[in-house]
């Protein structure tokens, strides 16, 4: 198949490009490196060192005889993707070109405004331009488990059927999201969810919970295909922020009393559930959503986890929680869709979190421990100058 990757310069669209490409597809990527900007403007770096995107490519070809095209723009702008898309004709798109963090999301109004901007508006250039383009392709785009939030009931895949004053329907299922971030993703859902059934396009929303890890088959062949390992508090997630501040020393950040529960998934999983999402499209006009997660944890599991198996043992520290989340809450979440349609899942108990270990150890001197302790608050100070 002929595949595009948005966002496939990013954490897990590169690792998914090499991925898709080594099993045979045609892949191109596409990316306007605003990722490496944000680290420019928050003084953060990846532990891991990076190659440019052309490194990459060029190593990739080196190594495997595969050609790789890369797109460079902003999905902001409709003509760059209506020509991207017009020239490469892809297949599938996959959709990983969003801003992600969600406490980036948090920091002001600006930040705000930006990752709304940004995600929703990206989006619907891609959905209007498959529309105008060819509405077979089949567009797998990342969402996230936090778009549910943590509701006291079971969490389905994407629907639930209610009963209400003796009728019933099965409706999209309820989203109480905790950032901005999140919210960018429930209205990407909601517009790709109208676009299926306006223009008729099909598509899979892949709502992800937390990735950890940083190697892959593909990444570990040559560092120039290593992906970016993020350690910071605004872009750093928990079991790999976690990691990286045991093997440094550094107490484990725990926020609140980490009795917060949720979905994580090995980033071997990852890039196998997008194999799975792509090579088994939806009908068309179908809208589909997948619970793309492997198993849950409360985050003082995870810093128990890291604690017992470092070495070295660390210290959990319970800090302020600088977000506003539910801290003791019920959670059981579906995540029964891609294992029917063939994954493995890679689970903690069985990983080598060794391996990330190894791989934090032998860049630790990189790390700047300025950027570890949180430093965006979501409770807004009042700010009458910036009102
Ligand atoms: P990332 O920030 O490393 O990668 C995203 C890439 O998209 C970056 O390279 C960035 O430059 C690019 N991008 C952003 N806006 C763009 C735009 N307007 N035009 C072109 N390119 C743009 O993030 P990631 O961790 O690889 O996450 C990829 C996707 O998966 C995101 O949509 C994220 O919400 C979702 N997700 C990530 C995780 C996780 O734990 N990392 C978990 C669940 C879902
Ligand atoms: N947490 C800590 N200590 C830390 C960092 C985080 O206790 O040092 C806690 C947070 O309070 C939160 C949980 O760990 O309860 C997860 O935080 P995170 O930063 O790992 O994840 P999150 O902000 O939810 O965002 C990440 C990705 C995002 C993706 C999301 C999937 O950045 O792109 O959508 O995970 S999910 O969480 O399922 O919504």
């Amino acid at each position: 198949m002929k595949i595009l990757v948005l966002g496939g310069d990013g954490y897990l669209g590169w690792p998914t490009a090499m991925y898709l490409s080594n099993k045979g597809h045609e892949v191109a990527v596409s990316d306007n490196f605003v990722r490496r900007q944000y680290d420019y403007e928050l003084g953060a770096e990846s532990l891991v060192p990076i190659a440019s995107l052309q490194q990459r490519v060029k190593t990739w070809k080196t190594i495997t005889g595969k050609s790789m095209p890369i797109y460079v723009g902003d999905l902001t702008h409709a003509d760059f993707v209506y020509e991207m898309i017009g020239n490469f004709h892809p297949d599938a798109i996959v959709h990983f070109g969003e801003q992600r963090s969600a406490p980036y999301s948090m920091i002001d109004r600006e930040h705000a405004v930006y990752t709304q901007v940004n995600n929703v508006v990206g989006n619907l250039n891609v959905l209007y331009a498959m529309a105008d383009l060819d509405p077979n392709i089949h567009l797998v785009k990342l969402g996230s488990m936090g778009e549910y939030g943590t509701p006291n009931i079971d969490i389905e895949e994407g629907f639930i059927e209610i009963n209400h004053n003796g009728r019933k329907d099965v409706l999209p299922f309820p989203k109480q999201p905790g950032s901005f971030y999140h919210l960018s993703k429930v209205h990407d859902s909601h517009n790709i969810q109208f676009a299926c059934r306006n223009f008729g396009l099909r598509s899979t929303d892949l709502n992800q919970g937390v990735v950890y890890g940083v190697e892959t088959e593909e990444t570990v062949l040559h560092p120039d295909l290593a992906t970016r390992l993020d350690y910071d508090s605004v872009f750093g997630t928990v079991l790999n922020r976690f990691c990286i501040e045991a093997v440094l020393g550094h107490p484990i950040t725990v926020y609140g009393q980490g009795t917060q529960i949720r979905g994580l998934l090995d980033i071997r999983d990852t890039v196998r559930c997008i194999e799975i999402a792509v090579e088994n499209p939806p009908a068309a006009k179908e809208y589909r959503v997948f619970n793309q997660f492997t198993e849950e944890f409360s985050i003082k599991q995870l810093a128990e986890l890291v604690a017992n198996t470092w070495p070295g043992g660390a210290r959990v520290e319970l800090v302020d929680n600088p977000r506003t989340e539910a801290l003791a809450h019920y959670y059981n979440a579906k995540h029964t869709k891609l294992v029917e349609l063939g994954l493995v899942p890679h689970l903690l108990s069985d990983t080598l979190i060794e391996s990330l270990f190894r791989v934090i150890e032998e860049h630790k001197d990189r790390v700047n421990w300025d950027m570890i302790r949180p430093m965006v608050n979501w409770r807004k100070t009042h700010n009458p100058s910036h009102a």
